[in-house]
């Protein structure tokens, strides 16, 4: 199965809000599959269908410690949250950057299975942080934009400076 390439900040095209799926088929359960092994591989704990520049609304997920507990979330839609936490936040588009963002501390978010099926998955701690942050790549924001303005810029020059190195 093929690794993807993942899309690094600030590559305009990770600001591009992503559509809902209008039919799950064999091409969309595809795409799960590699996102899954790319995001296994890289390695993450969630990946966007936005960072692999494919702008549907696609997440998958992995925040557990046994890294067996994979969820694809076709279409997936906060309906609640309450409660603020505090977490130190990494990104596959962003190598090398973490700090600390303010998120709920517990989110409900609706979704479609692969099977096409609604399901409801109610998370706090790690998952609810980054179900949060991939929902926000979907709608085209990037972790960093809930940091200040100052370390916006130095970040950009940072990974600039790396592209330019490594090109
Ligand atoms: O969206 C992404 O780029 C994936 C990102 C998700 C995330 C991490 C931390 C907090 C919120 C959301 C990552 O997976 S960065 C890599 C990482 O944190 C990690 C990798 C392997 C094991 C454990 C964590
Ligand atoms: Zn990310």
């Amino acid at each position: 199965m093929p690794l993807l390439p993942i899309l690094r900040f600030p590559d305009p095209r990770l600001k591009t809000p992503a559509v809902p799926v209008e039919k799950l088929d064999d091409s969309i359960r595809r795409l799960a599959r590699d996102m899954a092994e790319t995001m296994y591989e890289a390695p993450g704990i969630g990946l966007a269908a936005t960072q692999v520049d494919v702008h549907k609304r696609l997440i998958v997920i992995d925040a557990s410690e046994t890294r067996d507990q994979l969820l694809v979330l076709v279409n997936p839609e906060l309906v609640e949250s309450d409660g603020v936490q505090f977490c130190e936040e990494g990104c596959l588009s962003v190598p090398g950057i973490y700090d600390k963002v303010e998120r709920a501390e517990h989110v409900v978010v609706r979704y479609l299975d692969l099977s096409g099926q609604t399901q409801t998955i109610a998370a706090d701690g790690l998952l609810a942080v980054c179900l949060q942050h991939e929902m926000d790549h979907l709608q085209g924001k990037v972790f960093v934009e809930h940091l200040s303005l100052l370390k916006q810029m130095r970040i950009k020059a940072k990974l600039l400076k790396q592209s330019r190195i490594t090109a």
